[in-house]
């Protein structure tokens, strides 16, 4: 409370200026090291989400960042709260999201004695942040969080840790906050507008490929509208299908893992390559075989908010320093040439995706998941949600769904297990009008299945899609492509996840069918509770194109 003296304690101060800066929601774990920061938030707006582990906490902070293009926002303990919080830190580095995690520290005047639960954070988060920092003087707070606000979302956004000493945060101070910060926009110059419209004037076979963070709905309405006019094959990046319309006539599909072939073949082709956001990193690149490295064999057009990041693996036959949000909107002021060289190839490349995607593969056993996927697309509205986390279950909506809008694709492009279920916390909670849908393997599901607990402790009902083939599959694939018929380490006896909903307080079915998918998913929903649908598929299914047998057999025909 602020007192008579209009002095407030360290936390207080530290709590108004998240408010200053309009975040609306924290994601914790609690510790003694931060209880001044609890006792703050007793009587603030922040609403406070209480999590059963720090790395669904920090993932959830994450998918907040994904969702807003804000900051999320985590606190989590000392020490083991903070080592637990890392993969949250991880993935909104690789994905480029802008978060800020604050985590506990011990008193001022026993660091360095490695005191309960000490850790330098710089040595520990140095390499995984943007920035790490620790609070030694309360005035300094405004200042710093400022920073922190500034450094997460300007440039190529990313994660910032804050360590607070504990006997920092209840010390009295009279400081004033700091505005609101906007990040710094990164913008195109009109030298550089006028080289672009010069290359693609030049093209026959131009493509781009959108990625990266920092869009927004109007800078994905621009980017379409752009593509419309000029005919433009538009790709999307890893796990980033959701900047891109897929009914959209210049929608090409996606570069991931597990692509289409056409695809990748498409972009290696290309006269023109327009890179909007994404690094391009392995992933989507296909182990960095799509282009050749350092100097790609067409001209090269990169367009990143961070400019460490033009020219860092490819070199630019043009580098635009700008956030996809202003490219986007940049883009209005180009007028396409009267006959369009590639029209046809782009009517061409989005007919291979509607072909690729249309009707689910044949797959061995009694549930055909990408005929469940197929279902959903019909059967959810524009704006629900997706998440999913790590695994080869992902490669069935990654192809067969079809994301219309900005916003609706929570997924870690660092290939993150654990994943799904925070995000879909997350997403629930910041969109309580919004469907959440969540899919996990068997294995990427138990890495965080106890945040269901959260959705059922906030009432949020979204559905975990759980499809359980009973192995950590993606690595049995490796597996016997490396090591054919020699199993190991990658086998799994699950629980039955139906069951473990209902202890939760949630909804749960079994889904043995494809036939049955359809009913058990309106049966979840009408619930009105947190719901998660086992779907049990054939281990033979490993993937939307290949079976463990024919993996196999081609390994040992390979060997000889
Ligand atoms: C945190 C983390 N640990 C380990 C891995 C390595 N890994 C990638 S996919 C995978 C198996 C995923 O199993 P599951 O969720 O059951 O999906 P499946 O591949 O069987 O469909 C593993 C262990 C990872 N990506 N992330
Ligand atoms: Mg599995």
């Amino acid at each position: 409370m602020r007192g008579k003296d209009n002095m407030r304690t360290a936390a207080e101060v530290l709590v108004d200026q998240l408010i200053v800066n309009g975040v609306g929601h924290a994601f914790c774990i609690p510790g003694e090291s931060y209880l001044a920061v609890l006792d703050a938030f007793h009587d603030r707006s922040i609403a406070v989400t209480i999590c059963r582990q720090e790395g669904g906490a920090a993932m959830m902070a994450e998918a907040v960042g994904k969702l807003s293009g804000r900051p999320g926002v985590a606190f989590v303990t000392r020490g083991p709260g903070a080592t637990n919080a890392s993969p949250g830190i991880h993935i909104a580095h690789q994905d480029s999201t802008p978060m800020i995690l604050f985590v506990g520290q011990v008193a001022r005047d026993m660091r360095g004695r490695e005191a309960f639960q000490e850790l330098d954070y710089r040595a520990v988060f140095g390499s995984m942040t943007k920035w790490t920092t620790e609070i030694d003087d309360p005035q300094r707070i405004p200042e710093i969080v400022s920073r922190a606000f500034h450094v997460a979302t300007s440039g190529r956004p990313g994660p910032v840790v804050i360590a607070l000493p504990e006997d920092m945060l209840t010390e009295r101070v009279a400081v004033a906050d700091a505005a609101a910060v906007m990040p710094a926009a990164t913008v195109p110059g009109a030298a550089q507008m006028q080289r672009f419209a010069q290359l693609l004037a030049a093209a026959k076979r131009p493509v781009a490929v959108v990625g990266g963070s920092r869009w927004t709905q109007e800078a994905c309405t621009e980017m379409a509208r752009f593509a419309e006019r000029f005919a433009l094959p538009v790709f999307t990046s890893f796990r980033r299908a959701h900047l891109f319309d897929a009914l959209h006539p210049s929608y090409a599909g996606d570069i991931g893992v597990g692509a289409n072939p056409k695809v990748v073949a498409r972009i290696k082709e290309a006269d023109l390559a327009i890179i909007v956001g994404g690094r391009m990193g392995e992933m989507p690149s296909q182990g960095y075989t799509v282009f050749d490295i350092p100097t790609p064999q067409m001209p090269f057009v990169h367009v990143h908010p961070g400019a460490e990041e033009l020219g860092r693996v490819y070199h630019p036959t043009l580098a635009i320093n700008a956030s996809p949000d202003a490219f986007a909107a940049a883009l209005a002021a180009l007028a396409p040439p009267k006959d369009i060289p590639w029209r046809k190839e782009t009517e061409a490349a989005h007919a291979e995706y509607l072909a690729y995607t249309e009707k689910a593969t044949e797959v061995p056993g009694a549930v055909n998941f990408g005929e469940c996927v197929a279902w959903l697309r019909q059967r959810l509205p524009p704006d629900a949600i997706l998440t999913n986390g790590a695994g080869n279950y992902s490669g069935w909506t990654h192809r067969f769904y079809r994301f219309r809008r900005y916003g609706t694709q929570l997924g870690p492009t660092s290939g993150s297990m654990g994943y799904g279920v925070p995000a879909a916390v997350a997403a629930k909670r910041l969109h309580p009008e919004r469907t959440v849908v969540a899919f996990a393997g068997d294995g990427c599901f138990l890495m965080n299945g106890q945040e269901f607990a959260t959705a059922v402790q906030y009432d949020l009902p979204i559905v975990v899609v759980i499809v359980d083939n009973g192995m950590f599959g993606t690595i049995r694939m490796h597996q016997e492509r490396e090591y054919p018929g020699r199993i190991s380490g990658t086998g799994l006896k699950n629980p039955d996840f139906a069951a473990y909903a209902r202890a939760f307080g949630g909804f749960g079915a079994t889904v043995e069918k494809t036939a049955d998918f359809a009913s058990a998913f309106d049966e979840a929903v009408k619930s009105g509770k947190p719901a998660i649908l086992h779907v049990k598929v054939d281990p033979e299914a490993l993937t939307t194109s290949t079976t463990i047998s024919k993996v196999r057999a081609a390994a040992l025909a390979k060997k000889g």
